[in-house]
């Protein structure tokens, strides 16, 4: 901790951006945020929430008591008698029902050390194989898209440095100018270079018009857009006949799929003009170096990982990826969605990316804490299932770092699961909706209080720092889970400084896919941030102390080889297909879902910052002028949407940026506006991601 006045470099409690950021103690307690221009990532720059991000530590907004039910109220409790609550819950529903009856539910904002932690107490104290977590909701359609076709997944394959080097950047369903502000300059300085932008959204949002080109699709259809881009690539000439032989497989079959999206046939599904597909895709051809990057847009959908895929082949088709200066990539969400899905909160993985049906995996972390690899159970549902079982085989539920109630898609029937269960334990930093819902809150240390690592969108890993010290009646959650692993039996193996519990990490990961061995704290605060893979010397240690060169970390991946078994990526053979709910006479609009700079998330905390909320007070309905007339609703009147899971209510937006045969809702809020009530719990095969991208409605006067 720091003397009065010196300033603790660390980084942003929010997003995957992971801005770097100073803070200062202030007179009287608390902390302020400083600029910070040694990190590179944002060079300074901070959005508003980052800003504004202490505001969250001030009591009155934050828990700071442990609260438990007592007839029907939540009330106030000692650490003690709330921790005996928990563990006396989950250890009886366990013994009556079996381990899995009991169910652990993280979140991608966790760092590196809370979200190992809680995938070992679920496997070693609870034995359940009923584990998973938010990032579900978020990147997993692109994760398991970029693990099929190039062996890994780390969001992007490269530093965010070399965007604007790049000759011209498609970016997919990305909201960047609201989502990540400070990198919006990557977008202007490969502009500024004489690079082209192509934004594809089915609105004109604020990135959209930095773009060259803005191609704007029905929600649901970017499988068949890029589709009929490589067609054109196809058609035109222009496919990199020598890379396709010497670095991929797969792709008579994958070429043979995209023949048949004829631009006009792609029109028809997109509603993008042919002469607009072919733009599109001569600016991808005509430079050297090219990138894709996806986000939500393409990805949350029931086809989603399918399309990735898809922008995949296309990158693959023209050399474009595991080159220089190109590539495709994901631009991950939360503030550690990457490292997030790498330690084993996931339900079918193991820490360092390992696969939990996978023996060799099974025996090394099994070795690495001290259990049987017979004892670790195996995988279990994904996040919708596993929301959607609450209070059938599933009686008690463990919740850290998400906010279901809000978030989830169909979230009046998620609500009613919740409400459903036996015995539900939430550790959050303030009472959030699911919080508020709980048996036992467990009230937790923030980012300003604690240490831990997070990885961000370009795997880069990095070390935020403790700079205040919390308030009395506050713990964090590693000692949380130490506090319920003792009396659970589990005496040793939960360390409470996030220092030990990352050296087990490290050893845990080691041979991984995402192998962090050779990272360590003192690295991290010397260096900055260490890009993953990054492996011990082959003395051990972090390479200095055990006498071998320290592996420098590895910025770019893939221009060598791919992570696949023979070294080559895979194209998939992909075919469109209509969204899980398609518009009819019933329900002819189509609503999407997504995110307004000011909020984050559930809003859980963001809602509790008086500055954030004038900038973004309430939920709304955006709309086409053409779309308000039909309806008969005029700006800011309130405005119904209807959908088969439920109806929401909130003002009308009514602008021309949006097509007229949709309608967008942010997600923010709960109450009458949730635009989760609406929403399609319709789940990618592969992946599990919920279809929050498209749904059919109704929009009426309310
Ligand atoms: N202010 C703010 N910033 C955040 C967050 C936040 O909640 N608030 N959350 C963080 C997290 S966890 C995430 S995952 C990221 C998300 O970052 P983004 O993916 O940028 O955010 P979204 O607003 O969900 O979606 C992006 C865009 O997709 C468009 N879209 C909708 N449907 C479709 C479609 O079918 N196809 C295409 N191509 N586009 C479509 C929407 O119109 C929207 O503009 O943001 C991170 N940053
Ligand atoms: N309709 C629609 N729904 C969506 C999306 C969409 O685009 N459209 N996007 C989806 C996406 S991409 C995401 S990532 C999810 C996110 O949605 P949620 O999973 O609900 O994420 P948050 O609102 O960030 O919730 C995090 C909770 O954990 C608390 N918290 C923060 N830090 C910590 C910590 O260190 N420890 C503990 N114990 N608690 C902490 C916060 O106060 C908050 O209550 O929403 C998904 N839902
Ligand atoms: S862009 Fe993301 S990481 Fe940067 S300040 Fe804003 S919320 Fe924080
Ligand atoms: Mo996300």
């Amino acid at each position: 901790m720091n003397s009065a006045g010196a300033v603790t470099p660390t980084h942003c409690p929010y997003c995957a951006l992971q801005c770097g950021m100073g803070l200062t103690p202030v007179a009287g307690g608390g902390v302020e945020v400083v600029e910070r221009a040694d990190f590179p990532v944002n060079r300074g720059a901070l959005c508003g929430k980052g800003r504004t991000a202490p505001a969250v530590l001030a009591s009155g907004v934050r828990l700071d008591s442990p609260l438990v039910r007592e007839g029907g109220v939540l009330v106030p409790a000692s650490w003690e008698s709330a921790l005996d609550r928990i563990a006396g819950a989950l250890g009886g529903i366990r013994t009556a029902r079996g381990a899995d009856a009991v169910g652990v539910f993280g979140g991608g904002g966790l760092t590196n050390e809370k979200a190992y932690a809680l995938g070992k107490f679920a496997r070693v104290v609870l034995g359940t194989s009923q584990i998973d977590y938010n990032g579900r909701f978020c990147m997993s359609s692109a994760a398991a898209a970029g693990t099929r076709a190039f062996g890994l997944d780390r969001g992007l394959p490269f530093p965010l440095e070399d965007v604007p080097r790049t000759g011209c950047l498609i970016l997919v369903g990305s909201n960047l100018a609201e989502t990540m502000p400070p990198a919006l300059r990557y977008l202007t300085e490969l502009r500024a270079n004489g690079g082209t932008l192509v934004v594809i959204d089915p609105r004109r949002t604020r990135t959209a018009e930095q773009a060259d080109l803005h191609l704007a699709p029905r929600p649901g259809t970017d499988l068949a857009l890029a589709l009929g881009l490589l067609h054109l690539v196809v058609a035109e000439g222009r496919t990199d006949e020598a890379y396709i032989r010497e670095r991929t497989v797969g792709w008579a079959q994958a070429r043979a799929a995209a023949m048949e999206y004829w631009p006009e046939y792609v029109e028809r599904i997109t509603g993008v003009p042919v002469p607009r597909l072919r733009e599109a895709a001569r600016m991808f051809c005509a430079p050297e170096a090219a990138m894709v990057l996806t986000a939500r847009g393409p990805e949350q959908q029931s086809k989603g990982t399918d399309t990735v895929g898809a922008w995949i082949n296309l990158c693959l088709a023209t050399g474009r990826a595991g080159r220089p200066l190109s590539g495709y990539g994901c631009l991950t969400g939360q503030g550690n969605g990457q490292g997030g899905r790498e330690h084993g909160q996931k339900a079918d993985q193991l820490p360092g990316y390992r696969k939990l049906d996978d023996p060799a995996a099974r025996r090394h972390v099994a070795g690495v804490w001290g259990v049987d690899p017979d004892s670790l159970p195996g995988p279990g549902r994904s996040a919708y299932e596993l929301l959607d079982a609450l209070g059938t085989d599933l009686r008690a539920l463990l919740l850290m770092g998400s906010n279901p109630v809000v978030s989830a898609p169909r979230a009046a029937h998620v609500e009613e699961r919740i409400r459903s269960l036996e015995f539900l334990a939430v550790c959050d930093v303030v009472l959030s909706e699911t919080a508020a819902l709980a048996d036992v809150v467990l009230p937790v240390t923030q980012w300003a209080e604690e240490s831990g690592t997070t990885t961000s969108l370009e795997g880069r890993v990095l070390l935020r720092r403790r700079a205040v010290a919390p308030p009395r009646g506050v713990r964090s959650d590693l000692e949380v889970l130490h506090g319920l692993a003792a009396r659970l039996g589990v005496g040793k193996g939960f360390p409470v400084d996030p220092e030990e519990v990352f050296e087990e990490l490290r050893r845990a990961s080691a041979g991984g896919a995402a192998d962090y061995s050779g990272i360590t704290y003192r690295r991290l605060a010397e260096e900055g941030g260490v890009f993953w893979p990054c492996p011990a010397s082959e003395a051990g240690g972090e390479g200095g102390e055990g006498g071998g060169v320290p592996h420098p970390g590895t910025p770019r991946l893939f221009l060598d080889r791919f992570a696949t078994v023979d070294g080559r990526a895979r194209f998939v053979a992909v075919s469109h297909r209509a969204g899980a709910e398609e518009p009819d006479a019933e329900y002819p609009v189509l609503l999407t879902t997504g995110r307004v700079v000011a909020q984050y998330q559930s809003g859980a905390q963001t809602r509790r910052v008086p500055e954030l909320n004038a900038a973004a007070p309430g939920p709304f309905v955006e709309l086409h002028p053409r779309l308000a007339a039909r309806v008969g609703v005029a700006e800011g009147e309130p405005v119904a949407v209807v959908s088969r899971r439920g109806r929401a209510v909130a003002p009308a937006r009514i602008t021309s940026a949006i097509r007229p045969d949709t309608v967008f809702m942010p997600f923010h809020w709960p109450g009458e506006g949730r635009a989760n009530t609406l929403t399609n719990p319709a789940l990618d095969p592969t992946s599990g991601m919920p279809e929050f991208k498209a749904c059919a409605v109704r929009v009426e006067g309310a």
